[in-house]
């Protein structure tokens, strides 16, 4: 697999002053680890403020005079009517690169900028986008719904009339079966961002596709459902019955705006915890069959290739997963003194349940402490993990390891290899760890047993 080159990532990227210091493409490296070692420590959860205190305010110019920004008058509220975020923030912005896209960037992934999230929510416009044939831009008056096959009652609806159906909100996230798939031969992206950025997480309003149902009288033959898209690509994908039956919702909503252009407007489906591949935008066309569809992007692609030979079909749900946003490469620690005490966050998910618990190993795997939990523990959403640590300074493996309460855990690397195979991209969940050096700066590594 390429390697991207640093000229790749500059030419596509806006990268800010601060983060193009960086080699994000620097050497990475693999791992074996030998037999278990010292237990680490818990560290405490307090934080000595002395050293921020400063004796006299006017040591501090900033505290004590007038700016710019406070001696005349700020910026009429005409002038921003829909919000944009401060020009201070500008190198926050969803990424992509030559080797992710097709040469025009239609078929085409932008990765979101997790390093940089707080929560977890994903704005907007910072959600991930994969398209496989551009992004249309719909007129939602001329946009139809039909809903066809084995059901009694075929109907076509105009958006007006889907959304006279009760509407539910729910917060999940939408990870691409790809993410972390380049990295399967070990890590190629010393960059948290293209690493592990094939992902977001929303607020979702829409409807229950079963409360469609209800009206329409589903056969009972029926056991798939075909999602089609209208854009250029058409994309489809056959989802089991019982699944739609269950929580699959047709959406409208994001974040409490309309959905953006990127993530389909004006509408999709969103099929909670499984492989955001299945969530058809600019969604035009439901059809209930008793057979699979057996669409392309189900046989040729969204498979994973044994070592026996044969492929893996058919397989919907995000495994559990998770990784540590701070420190990462794009946010080293090389600010930190010995002694200082930092919070070590992350992210975890998975598309079976809702996160349980997640540990973080300061030495590769061998031993593991509990994180705890920050915020909402939601169903298939993200959720927040943070332990508080105190800055040795010494080189270290961090590692992250989450389970579900569906009683899945991550694997090691190596486990996961045996399970999916090593030559897909596709459902890549093993373990995943940073090696930070004695400088602070972190690199992304793979620990291979
Ligand atoms: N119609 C249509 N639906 C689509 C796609 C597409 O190209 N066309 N891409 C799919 C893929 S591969 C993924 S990972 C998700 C990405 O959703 P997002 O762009 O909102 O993050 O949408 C899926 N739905
Ligand atoms: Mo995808």
């Amino acid at each position: 697999m390429n390697k991207i080159t640093k000229e790749e990532f500059d030419v596509v990227s806006e990268v800010s002053e601060q983060t193009s210091r960086r080699n994000f493409f620097k050497k990475t490296a693999t791992y074996s680890m030998g037999a278990l070692a010292a237990a680490s420590v818990v560290a405490p959860v307090t934080i000595d403020a002395s050293e921020h205190i400063k004796a006299n305010p006017e040591d501090d110019p900033n505290i004590m005079e007038e700016k710019p920004w406070s001696l005349k008058f700020g910026a009429p509220v005409t002038e921003n009517l829909y919000g944009q975020p401060s020009p201070y923030e500008h190198q926050v912005t969803r990424r992509t690169t030559p080797i992710l896209s097709s040469g025009n960037y239609r078929a085409s992934i932008a990765v979101t900028p997790i390093q940089d999230l707080n929560g977890i929510i994903t704005p907007n416009g910072l959600f991930f986008n994969r398209n496989h044939g551009g992004t249309p831009t719909i007129d939602p008056n001329q946009h139809r719904l039909m809903i066809h096959g084995l059901v009694e009652k075929p109907i076509v609806l105009t958006m007006d009339q889907l959304k006279r159906y009760p509407n539910v909100s729910r917060v999940h996230f939408l990870e691409c079966p790809a993410n972390g798939g380049p990295e399967w031969r070990g890590p190629q992206f010393n960059s948290i961002q293209f690493a592990k950025g094939f992902m977001s997480c929303a607020e979702w309003t829409g409807v229950y596709i079963k409360d469609i149902l209800k009206d329409l009288g589903l056969k009972p033959e029926a056991q798939w459902m075909l999602a089609e898209g209208i854009d250029n690509s058409h994309m489809g994908r056959t989802i089991p019955v019982d699944k739609v039956l269950d929580d699959a919702m047709i959406v409208w909503g994001q974040n409490g705006e309309a959905l953006r252009p990127e993530q389909g407007y004006p509408i999709r489906i969103v099929v909670p915890g499984w492989e955001a591949n299945l969530c058809v935008k600019w969604l035009a066309r439901l059809e209930f069959a008793a057979e699979p569809f057996f669409a392309k992007e189900e046989t040729s692609k969204y498979t994973a290739l044994k070592h026996t030979g044969k492929a893996i079909q058919h397989f919907y749900a995000n495994e559990v997963n998770s990784v540590i946003t701070s420190p990462c490469p794009e946010k080293p620690w090389t600010d930190l003194k010995k002694g200082d005490m930092v919070e070590i966050e992350g992210l975890a998910w998975s598309g079976m349940g809702t996160i349980s618990t997640v540990d973080v190993s300061f030495d590769g795997g061998k031993n593991w402490v509990e994180a705890s939990l920050k915020g909402l523990v939601l169903d298939r959403a993200w959720t927040r993990f943070s332990i508080m640590h105190e800055y040795t300074g010494e080189p270290m493996l961090l590692s992250s390891r989450a389970s579900d309460d569906a009683g899945h855990i991550q694997p090691t690397v190596k486990n996961e290899r045996a399970a999916v195979g090593i030559e897909g991209v596709y459902h890549r969940n093993g373990i995943h760890t940073w090696e930070i050096d004695a400088k602070g700066e972190v690199t992304n590594v793979q620990i291979l047993s």
